[in-house]
């Protein structure tokens, strides 16, 4: 995987939680954005609709199309996506978890909060990376952000829901409050599309709202490495999976979690 990334994302990743790897998947944004079309005008079951008092654009995330969604699938099986993924995670296996889909239209207004994606699902382990995908270009200050380090942190944060704040489970006192942002170096860029910022799951993250003029989407592919077991959560995850059926410490299921690299 040197051709694609170097040992110096791998550190950064490895001691920041997030790193930036600029142009990597420029020869699949215009199959992504042919899914994506499709995927905005069909949104799934799943979808979610998040609105603002007094702006008039949405925000509508969506999870776990790629089955449906010819070009999400052609993707994951056949960019080098598990490749990179194994690199950064340092596995020698690599799951697909799932994709997530962010579509805020102009002006939407509402911001992705801070959070750590890894309490909203129904897995543990560290070996693992997201890879938010922008399709369009995007100012540093609407791109993501991410506290650097905050993968490292004992305990995890407690997951609410965006909608009323609400803790997702009721065992709230498992978890710790957000830190306070200050205390960390945040790590932001501009990006265009091509460009990947790759994350842990355990890594704090949010964005800005979309108060531009034009529409933002953004593609958010999820891959669990070697150590990445099921966790049973005290309630609905997010997305959720009803019906998996699994244990705790059990490789996740490869009928609905396909393995994508074992080498
Ligand atoms: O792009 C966004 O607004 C948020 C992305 C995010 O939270 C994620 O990919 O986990």
């Amino acid at each position: 995987m040197a051709i694609l990334i170097n040992q110096s994302d791998i550190q950064s990743f490895k001691k920041d939680g997030v790193v930036l790897l600029r142009g990597i998947f420029s020869e699949w944004i215009d199959i992504l954005i042919q899914g994506a079309e499709f995927h905005i005008k069909n949104p799934s079951e799943r979808a979610l609709i998040h609105h603002k008092k007094n702006y008039q654009g949405q925000f509508l995330e969506d999870f776990c199309n790629w089955k449906r969604i010819p070009e999400y699938s052609d993707f994951i099986f056949n960019s080098p996506l598990a490749s990179i993924a194994s690199s950064l995670t340092e596995s020698k296996s690599v799951q697909f978890f799932h994709d997530h889909f962010f579509y805020k239209d102009a002006n939407s207004g509402v911001p992705t909060p801070w959070h750590q994606d890894m309490p909203y699902y129904c897995v543990s382990g560290h070996q693992t990376v997201s890879f938010w995908m922008p399709l369009e270009s995007r100012d540093k200050n609407v791109s993501l952000r991410s506290l650097a380090g905050s993968h490292l942190l004992k305990k995890e944060i407690r997951p609410t829901s965006w909608s009323n704040n609400e803790s997702f489970y009721e065992d709230s006192e498992a978890f710790m409050d957000l830190p306070d942002s200050d205390d960390y170096e945040i790590k932001e860029w501009r990006t265009q599309p091509g460009d990947v910022i790759a994350f842990n799951f355990k890594t704090i993250h949010g964005a800005n709202a979309n108060l531009n003029d034009k529409i933002s989407r953004t593609l958010s592919f999820r891959l669990l490495g070697d150590d990445v077991v099921f966790r049973d959560r005290p309630g609905r995850t997010s997305p959720s999976f009803p019906d998996i059926n699994q244990k705790n410490g059990e490789r996740l299921r490869e009928d609905w979690f396909p393995t994508l690299l074992n080498s």
